[in-house]
């Protein structure tokens, strides 16, 4: 790690040339086949911790004692390849533990045996053994809230293929599984309170139907869908529910596979009932990841794509409306598969942690842009972008005509639109954030019958 640390810094590779502005490369942190980077507080002290989740199982806690610089301070093991992490306080104790989806392959019968890896916080950025829950699919999806009020947070488990669950946190940990959407596969569910009555709803993406759901909680616990069109979109991953207008609570940012890929952008338009503009988006061919942050301090939340094999971040800026400048691309020090976005030296400016599974690194970039540095030209909610009219109403409403749930079938393999890295071997699972591989996990899966056919 030193050694790296000393050749790299050499490399301030990540300024735009036309700009001052842009990202500093700071430190690069071992994350073996690294599939997901999240930033979380997990010690209750000092500033949030990092989490880095690999591919081949390993989950990795570096905590930060001064800005940018690390210290491994856990070091844990799912018990097979890992599909994504989460964090929440499952178990009611105060400290926010930690949740791995993974599979096992050759399970004990020579298929796929995916779970859920529990490791329960013992406080002190030290966690205990994992407790494991079989789930009847594959996940590539998790998120955590305190959705039914009690004093445990709960899981959302997106699943690959089928319907997500809901598990209730409880003293034991998660217990009673029950289904939340439709049948329609997903990978990046969300928990926000959408329409501000302050119950916490969730959204997800619908592969198979190649849209949003919408599920609104309602004051008995049931979860109605509705629907938001993706036209000429779909496999969207990740979806990320922020204010980005501060106005009528959060507004949806939202990533699309199906090529040519997007980054659309969904404000809402009112809460009571929930609707929404309609979208502006912009076509990022080499998208494979999302995140969002106030990258230049000027109090706008910005949107930042990890541009995979272009070794490149692309950001979007955001204008103050809602809108967002055209994407800006800057350099990274390697390949961007998956990113996440951190203020990581409380200057006030997001940070970009960008993950490289192929050199096993995430290179830690600080942000060393001004408040309102973007070069791009400012760009309102359906500038620089496909957008329709800016102000006719979208409703969020029932199941848009539009969707083909017949095509779904073709949509499993068409993820990777020549921009994924080639499969490591042998971990059959796919680089972060990107389509590519998923066809192989899951011709692994259906030949191990864990997965179901999607009606036809
Ligand atoms: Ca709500
Ligand atoms: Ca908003
Ligand atoms: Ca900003
Ligand atoms: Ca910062």
């Amino acid at each position: 790690m030193t050694a790296r640390l000393t050749l790299a810094t050499a490399l301030c590779v990540c300024a735009s040339a036309r700009a001052q502005a842009g990202f500093e490369w700071k430190a690069a942190l071992d994350a073996g086949s690294v599939r997901q980077v999240m930033v979380a507080e997990l010690d209750g002290a000092g500033p949030p911790e990092l989490a880095i989740l690999s591919a081949t199982g390993e989950l990795w806690v570096y905590s930060e004692p001064a800005p940018f610089a690390f210290v491994l301070s856990a070091s844990l093991r799912t018990p097979g390849y890992a599909l994504a992490v989460a964090r929440g306080d499952l178990e009611g104790d105060g400290m926010p533990d930690l949740i791995a989806s993974y599979y096992v392959f050759p399970g004990a019968d020579g298929g796929l045996e995916p779970g859920l890896a529990l490791f329960r916080n013992l406080g002190g950025a030290a966690f205990a053994s994992p407790v494991t829950t079989p789930l009847g699919f594959m996940s590539f999806g998790l998120a955590s809230g305190r959705i039914d009020g009690d004093p445990f947070d709960d899981l959302v488990v997106a699943a690959h293929s089928g319907t997500s669950i809901r598990l209730s946190g409880s003293p034991a940990g998660l217990v009673s599984p029950t289904p939340i959407g439709t049948n329609a596969d997903h990978h990046s569910p969300v928990i926000a309170d959408l329409d501000g009555d302050g119950l916490l709803d969730v959204v997800q993406d619908n592969w198979a139907t190649q849209d949003l759901a919408l599920l609104l909680q309602r004051a008995d616990g049931g979860f109605p869908e509705s629907t938001v069109a993706l036209d000429g979109g779909g496999e969207a991953f990740p979806v990320i529910a922020a204010d980005l207008d501060r106005a009528l609570g959060p507004d949806l940012a939202v990533l699309t596979r199906s090529p040519p890929r997007r980054v659309w952008v969904f404000l809402s338009a009112s809460q009571k009932p929930l609707s929404f503009r309609p979208p502006a988006s912009f076509i990022i061919p080499s998208a494979a990841a999302l995140a969002s942050g106030d990258v230049d301090g000027d109090g706008w939340i910005d949107l930042v794509c990890g541009l995979g094999p272009d070794r490149q971040l692309a950001w979007l800026r955001g204008a103050g409306d809602g809108g967002f400048s055209p994407p800006e691309p800057f350099d990274t020090p390697g390949y961007a598969y998956s990113v996440e976005v951190a203020d990581l030296d409380s200057d006030g400016r997001a940070d970009a942690l960008v993950g490289d599974p192929v050199a096993g690194l995430v290179h830690v970039l600080r942000s060393a842009f001004d408040a309102g540095a973007g070069g791009g030209a400012d760009a309102g909610a359906g500038a620089g972008s496909d957008a329709g009219p800016p102000d006719a109403g979208f409703d969020a409403g029932p199941s848009d005509a539009s969707v083909d749930a017949g095509s779904a079938g073709a949509a499993q393999a068409s993820g990777c639109d020549g921009g994924c890295e080639p499969e490591a071997a042998p971990p059959p699972a796919p680089p972060p954030g990107c389509g590519c591989g998923h066809a192989l996990v899951m011709a692994l899966a259906a030949a191990a019958g864990v997965l179901r056919r999607r009606p036809g």
